[in-house]
């Protein structure tokens, strides 16, 4: 079976990729430019996400493919900025973030990945979550967006300092694709 990945971001590609080839299935990367529709959870956008690009190019309802949200949920900021991670990131990034953490004892957080899977007419949700903290400073170069800043449970590195490999270990987005994986590989 052919799978597309629709998603503006190299980097979630990359991901998705090592563990693709772990599971033998050929994913092909889809760069297509919409805007992210609002929503008030990851589920909504993921979904709303696969309507409109569903709505904008209808030759991808012949395909079997899958987009991803994500987003970084912060318990001492009431889950900010949860489902508006993008636009948090772009405007005031991880420097916005740890300033808003200044003095805050809490730093437990979460990351979580809703993934909205299309194939003969049909949309199903995949979801994956990984615990953790948010670090008083950045720390590591590797991964992208929030990275730097999340440390998961179990671990003493961040995201940014582990290598893909060890990141799809650990990470939101391994666990709602093994989910989906798993379930194209139970039947094959
Ligand atoms: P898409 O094209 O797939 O939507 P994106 O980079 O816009 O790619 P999201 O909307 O899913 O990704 O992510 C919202 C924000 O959360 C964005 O700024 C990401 O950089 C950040 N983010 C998502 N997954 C992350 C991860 O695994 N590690 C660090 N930051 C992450």
């Amino acid at each position: 079976m052919e799978i597309y990945f629709i998603t503006h971001n190299s980097s979630k590609f990359e991901e998705a990729s090592e563990l693709a080839n772990n599971f033998s299935l050929t994913m092909n990367w889809k760069n297509i430019e919409y805007e992210e529709p609002q929503g008030d959870t990851l589920e909504i956008i993921a979904e709303k996400s696969c309507i409109k690009i569903l709505e904008k190019d209808l030759t991808l309802a012949n395909l079997v493919f899958f987009l991803e949200d994500a987003g970084l949920f912060i318990d001492s900021l009431n889950r900010f900025p949860g489902p508006y991670s993008s636009y948090v990131y772009k405007t005031i990034g991880n420097d916005g973030i740890l300033k808003l953490m200044e003095n805050k004892e809490n730093r437990t957080a979460f990351f979580k990945s809703v993934i909205a899977f299309y194939a003969n007419n049909e949309i199903k949700l995949y979801k994956g979550i990984t615990k953790g903290k948010i670090t008083d400073s950045k720390q590591g170069h590797d991964g992208f967006g929030f990275d730097p800043i999340f440390k998961p449970s179990e671990c003493d590195e961040t995201f940014a300092e582990m290598t893909l490999t060890t990141k799809n270990l650990y990470s939101h987005r391994q666990k709602s694709l093994r989910e989906l994986f798993t379930s194209l590989t139970a039947f094959a």
